[in-house]
C-alpha cells in the first residue's frame, strides 16, 4: 500500500516554519530569519521513499494584510489551508499559547491535524510540560514537541505524519525535489541575505528578481535586480564605497554556489521602484 499526500505547515510568524520545512526534506529549501515575514511564498518540498510521498508546503506566516503584497503572501496560505491531508499547526513555545490555539481554530481545517510546539531546546521540562498540558486541553489534535533547529523530534513528527498520509500513488515523479525554479530559489538566497544584513525596514521593501542565468561550461553567470522602493533605502544596500553590497553579493553567492553546485559570477544590481507592494503589475514581475 502506497501513500501519498500534500503536508502544509501553518502557524504565525517565526514559528520555525521554514526551519522544520528544511529539516524535513533535508536540503535547504526555505530561507531562514530571525525577522517576521520573511517568508513570502509557499514553498514546496517533496520527499519520496519506496513506501510514501510527502508533498510539504511551508506557507507565510498569518498576519493581517497592509499592503496588496501581504494580501499575496495571505493567498498562499489559503491555497495551502484548502489542498491539505495533514495540517501542521506550528507555535514557538513561548508564544502564548491561548493566542495560538485561536489562530488555529480560526483556520477552520478540515484536514488531519497535528500540533506542534517547536523550540522545545529553550525552555526547561517543567515548564514545557504545562505548556504541552494546556494544548492537550485544546483536543483537537495530537501535540508533539520539536526542536527544529537542533533536529530532536523530527523523526517521531515524520512518523506521525505517515500514519495519517491517506492511500495514493505518487503524484510527482520520485527524483523531484521541488516545483518551484532553480532561479526562484537564486532570488530567494539573495533575499534572505537582505534579510540577515540589513536591519529596520530595508528587507521588508526589498524584492529581487532574476534577470539573467545563464549556464558555461565551468561556471553560471547570473544576474539580480533588488528592487527598493526608496532612493535612501538603495543608498542603504550599496553601503558605503559598495561595501554593502558586495558583502550581500558574497554571502548570497557562497550559498547559491553549495546550492547548485557549480562556481558562480553574480551581479547584483539595485533599483528604485516606489510602492511596489502595492502595485499588482510590479508583484507580479517580482514573483508574487
Ligand atoms: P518561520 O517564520 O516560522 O518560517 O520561522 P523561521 O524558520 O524563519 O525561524 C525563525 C527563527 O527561529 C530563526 O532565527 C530560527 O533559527 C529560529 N528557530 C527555528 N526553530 C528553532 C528551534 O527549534 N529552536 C530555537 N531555539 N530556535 C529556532
Ligand atoms: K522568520
Ligand atoms: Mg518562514
Amino acid at each position: 500500500m502506497h501513500k501519498a499526500g500534500f503536508v502544509n505547515i501553518f502557524g504565525k510568524a517565526n514559528a520555525g516554519k521554514s526551519t522544520l520545512m528544511n529539516v524535513l526534506i533535508g536540503e535547504k529549501l526555505a530561507i531562514v530569519s530571525p525577522k517576521v515575514q520573511t517568508t513570502r511564498h509557499r514553498i514546496t518540498g517533496i520527499v519520496t521513499t519506496d513506501d510514501y510521498q510527502i508533498v510539504f508546503s511551508d506557507t507565510p506566516g498569518i498576519i493581517d494584510p497592509r499592503y496588496r503584497l501581504h494580501e499575496k503572501m495571505m493567498g498562499a496560505v489559503k491555497s495551502a489551508l484548502e489542498d491539505a491531508d495533514v495540517a501542521m499547526l506550528m507555535m514557538d513555545v513561548r508564544d502564548n499559547v491561548a493566542e495560538n490555539l485561536a489562530l488555529f481554530d480560526s483556520l477552520k481545517l478540515k484536514a488531519k491535524c497535528l500540533l506542534v510546539i517547536n523550540k522545545m531546546d529553550v525552555m526547561e521540562k517543567e515548564k514545557l510540560e504545562e505548556v504541552v498540558k494546556q494544548c492537550e486541553e485544546w483536543g483537537k489534535a495530537p501535540v508533539i514537541t520539536i526542536s527544529a533547529l537542533q533536529n530532536k523530534g523530527v523523526d517521531a513528527l515524520l512518523k506521525r505524519i505517515v500514519e495519517l498520509l491517506p492511500e495514493s500513488d505518487p503524484f510527482y515523479p520520485e527524483d523531484t525535489l521541488t516545483d518551484k525554479s532553480t532561479r526562484f530559489f537564486v532570488a530567494e538566497m539573495i533575499r534572505e541575505k537582505i534579510f540577515h544584513l540589513y536591519e529596520e525596514e530595508i528587507p521588508y521593501h526589498t524584492a529581487v528578481v532574476v534577470t539573467q542565468y545563464q549556464e558555461k561550461t565551468t561556471l553560471t553567470k547570473i544576474s539580480a535586480e533588488i528592487i527598493v522602493t526608496r532612493d535612501t533605502q538603495k543608498g542603504i544596500i550599496l553601503g558605503d564605497k559598495g561595501s554593502g553590497i558586495r558583502k550581500l553579493g558574497t554571502m548570497a553567492r557562497e550559498d547559491i554556489e553549495k546550492f547548485i553546485g557549480q562556481k558562480v559570477f553574480l551581479e547584483l544590481f539595485v533599483k528604485v521602484r516606489g510602492k511596489w507592494r502595492d502595485n499588482d503589475l510590479y508583484l507580479k514581475e517580482y514573483g508574487y
